[in-house]
């Protein structure tokens, strides 16, 4: 995304932090660097300066950046990221100093968001969470504007064109909220249908990278894009799969969360993440073998709680176990609580005891049995086809054996024929 000169090559890039105590400024840095890795930056150098307070014109201290400007130099970098949100004045008035692209974490997050977006629904929540964060910033970017979509570092219009621009933009929000309300309605219409029609959905959540959608790919072949960057789903995907007991559960992939995800961004995606709110259950998955772990899950919880989840049940699914062999990292969660399931997407393991807990934290909806019915009442086994589903018949002297998977309204009747 961030292309240099020669393509292919990594941008790179140095990391600044202005440690006020405010959060760890080591681990938000080593977060930031992966985030610049999947923007394909290389990160030459990491810059954290302890500091009560920001600088209100240029974020760190004047004299740190003067020491950093020397640094830049000598290791040949392109771009400098700082690890907080920059008024459009801060990022004019650091690069007059450094003299390279300066931009900040959430300019940072929005860019790959955009160039991962898949769907439209997708493209149009980042176009419109990156149109708002830059709004008010145009003040005092002077001929730095940005422009949107695959990167920064292309000169936009100068300070003369700021109305235009300004009216632009807002004029574009309107669509973009427009379209986004067309495309929820329809949405709650199929997600309200699917609900009429009995279809059970879990959804897939957790922190990003943690391996939620090598888990639907692993339950389902769902061909959904898995790698080794952050942010690889944008949208939902979701995909259907028969349970041991033969439901059928729809399974939804989430895009992954993120610690100080920028509020224009959680705002924006509060649509895609309604879905979740509407689950029968949800699949909170975490790294085990990260030392985030906890900490992600509880990110993950949080968000959750924020978007209305509390009443859903939730299996906590420590994922990439077949890691933990070789790390001396020690699981922070009891896992023998049936809530807690160990599972490898990438090896294919626990998922039968995920699915057993999946099917113990489903509501009821359906059972599956095997009965005799006899002759006199075959138009019972026409009312369990109708409303179920038959896996095998056999017509015997007494009357019909039969498996099938029948509906909670026709389990009392049922009963009696159990064999
Ligand atoms: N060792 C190991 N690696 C895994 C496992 N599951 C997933 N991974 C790897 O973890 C990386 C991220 O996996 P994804 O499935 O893309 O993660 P995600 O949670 O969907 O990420 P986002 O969509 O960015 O939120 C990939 O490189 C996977 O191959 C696992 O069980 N074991
Ligand atoms: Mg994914």
């Amino acid at each position: 995304m961030y292309e240099n000169k020669t393509k292919e090559t990594p941008v790179k890039a140095v990391l600044a932090c202005v440690d006020t105590g405010e959060f760890d400024a080591e681990t938000s840095i080593a977060e930031l660097s992966e985030l610049a890795r999947t923007a394909n930056a290389e990160t030459v150098a990491e810059v954290i300066q302890k500091r009560p307070t920001f600088d209100s014109a240029v974020c760190m201290g004047a004299g740190r950046l003067e020491e950093l400007r020397e640094q830049i130099k000598m290791l040949d970098a392109e771009l400098v990221i700082f690890d907080h949100e920059l008024t459009g004045a801060q990022v004019r008035n650091i690069e007059d100093i450094l003299d390279v692209r300066v931009i900040d974490r959430t300019t940072l997050i929005l860019d790959i968001f955009a160039q991962r977006a898949r769907t439209k629904e997708g493209k149009l929540q980042v176009e419109l969470a990156q149109q708002k964060y830059r709004l008010p910033r145009l003040v005092g970017m002077g001929t730095a504007l940005s422009r949107l979509g695959g990167g920064i570092g292309t000169r936009g219009p100068g300070e003369t064109k700021l109305e235009t621009d300004r009216r632009h933009i807002r004029r574009r929000i309107e669509y973009l909220e427009n379209e986004l309300e067309q495309l929820k309605k329809h949405r709650s219409f199929s997600r309200s249908r699917r609900k009429k029609d009995g279809v059970l959905c879990a959804a897939i959540v957790g922190y990003t990278n943690v391996g939620k959608s090598t888990l639907l790919n692993a339950l389902t072949d769902a061909g959904v894009i898995a790698e080794n960057k952050l942010f690889a789903t944008l949208d939902i995907t979701s995909r259907a799969i028969e349970l041991p007991d033969g439901r059928s559960v729809m399974l939804i992939d989430t895009v992954g969360l993120i610690r100080r995800l920028p509020h224009e961004l959680v705002e924006a995606f509060k649509s895609t993440l309604e879905e979740v709110a509407s689950a029968d259950i949800i699949l909170n998955v975490c790294d085990i073998s990260s030392p985030e772990c906890e900490e992600q899950a509880e990110v993950t919880e949080k968000l959750l709680s924020e978007l209305g989840c509390d009443g859903i049940p939730k299996i906590n699914v420590f994922n990439k176990s077949d890691k933990l062999l070789n790390a001396d990292c020690v699981p922070p969660f009891r896992i023998t609580d049936y809530n807690n399931v160990m599972i490898s997407a990438r090896h294919h393991s626990g998922f039968d005891r995920l699915l057993e807990c999946i099917i113990k934290n489903l509501p009821e909806t359906a059972r599956r049995m095997k009965m005799l019915i006899p002759y006199e009442d075959t138009a019972f086994i026409a009312e369990i086809r109708r409303e179920g589903k038959v896996f095998s018949e056999e017509y015997t002297e007494n009357g019909t054996e039969i498996d099938a998977l029948v509906d909670i309204k026709l389990i009392k009747s049922a009963e009696k024929y159990i064999i």
